[in-house]
């Protein structure tokens, strides 16, 4: 582009001076008639020697009159010129914008398949991990994974985590979770697990009661399954509810005892004797903060105890579901804690809990910020 501006610039002034020396003038001539005597230029030879002599042989005013109309016609061409110049240089400007939008029109189309290509790999990546556990249910059935883990522990060495079929007693149903066969001597069923917030847990009633998400990802196993699990003849269920804060810190809760009431009842929950190192959140500090025995509420099913509203903090509250991004919970008057709302980043304002609270972890008597949390059930010994 550089050269084809300089070659301009060269032909422009070349033409210029072939202008001045074709005609004798001289651009910095000024334009006055009386100084024209003084040119030593050659063509203006014979008018030169008229001042001051009577020998000319053309009228004075004559000489004048053609060497102004010369100087015209120079001026003309320069003007001529110039305007060319004018002209070439703005189509020049036209091209250099044009090549440089053709090129801009090439990035932008290169970075929105870029876009493309890495909207597609996180879905692969999302996909493998979920792959990354057998995702094909073991066909070996049990009533729970503490029932698999039992069944399977004298004739396979090491029992993998994954998704399992299980058959509740009693029930006529049976359906997939997932068994976590490593982590504390194994044998847990996931009844909720989330991790990367790629899963929507604003969801009504009916999901849940019925579960959602991917099982191997983040998911919510459904009360019904969870009541089916925990209400077995002769059996105890220990909830497990392990943490890890955004800075890599882990710490767990748990209840010796868990169980539900049927939908009658909206799933109220009874929690036993706490252990752990991250408080017990579910009971809170006092009375009015404690969510066990609580029914299960959602945004379309109101159980939460702020009737007509409660007031939290310097906000009145009507459904403690929209308040925490309109997620399931057993809330009490919305409470300490809720595991269903979005892992990560803090919740900028404390009015709105749109993050998994734990309100009892905490760090320098603040609430840590939780990443990911998995809530699990197993078999608790029994004599029998
Ligand atoms: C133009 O004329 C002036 C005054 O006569 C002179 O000094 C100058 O060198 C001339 N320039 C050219 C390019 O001829
Ligand atoms: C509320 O939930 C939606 C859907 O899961 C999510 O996209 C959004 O980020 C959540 N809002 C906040 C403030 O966490
Ligand atoms: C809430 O009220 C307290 C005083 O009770 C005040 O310090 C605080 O700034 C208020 N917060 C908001 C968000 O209005
Ligand atoms: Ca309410």
């Amino acid at each position: 582009m550089m050269w084809t501006t300089t070659v301009l610039l060269l032909l422009f002034s070349l033409l210029v001076a072939s202008a001045i020396q074709g005609n004798g003038g001289n651009l910095s001539q000024p334009e006055t008639d009386e100084e024209l005597s003084d040119t030593p230029a050659e063509g203006r030879k014979p008018f030169g020697e008229v001042k001051g002599q009577d020998t000319c042989s053309v009228p004075c005013d004559i000489a004048a009159k053609l060497l102004r109309e010369e100087k015209h016609s120079i001026c003309g061409q320069l003007q001529q010129s110039l305007l060319a110049f004018g002209r070439s240089t703005r189509k020049l400007m036209r091209d250099v914008m044009e090549e440089q939008h053709r090129a801009l029109d090439v990035l932008s189309g290169q970075v929105s398949e870029l876009m493309a290509r890495v909207q597609t790999l996180s879905s692969e990546v999302q996909r493998s991990n979920a792959e990354m556990f057998s995702v094909e249910p073991v066909q070996s059935h049990g009533r729970d994974c503490s029932d698999i883990k039992n069944n399977l522990m004298s004739a396979v060495p090491k029992i993998p985590s994954g998704i399992y079929i299980v058959h509740p007693e009693d029930t006529d149903s049976s359906f997939e979770v997932f068994c976590e066969m490593d982590y504390m001597e194994g044998g847990w069923t996931v009844m909720q697990r989330r991790t990367d917030g790629l899963s929507d847990f604003k969801r009504p009633w009916a999901d849940y009661v019925d579960g959602f998400g991917h099982l191997a990802g983040e998911h919510w196993l459904g009360l019904t399954k969870v009541f089916h699990i925990v209400n077995q003849k002769d059996t105890r269920f220990q909830l497990h509810i392990a943490l890890v804060s955004l800075d890599d810190v882990a710490s767990y809760a748990s209840y010796d005892d868990f169980r539900l009431d049927d939908e009658t009842q909206f799933f109220r929950i009874h929690l036993g004797r706490y252990a752990g190192s991250a408080g017990d959140a579910f009971r809170g500090y006092d009375q009015e903060q404690n969510q066990d025995t609580a029914p299960f509420s959602a945004p379309d099913v109101d159980n939460d105890g702020c009737n007509p509203s409660c007031t939290l903090g310097n906000s009145t509250v009507e459904s403690c579901s929209v308040q925490h991004n309109h997620t399931g919970w057993w809330f009490n008057r919305c409470g300490l804690a809720n595991l269903n709302a979005s892992p990560g980043e803090a919740e900028q304002s404390r009015g709105r809990r749109t993050h998994i609270l734990w309100d009892t972890w905490r760090r320098s008597g603040v609430p840590r910020t939780i990443r990911s949390v998995t809530m699990k059930i197993r078999r608790i010994a029994t004599n029998s």
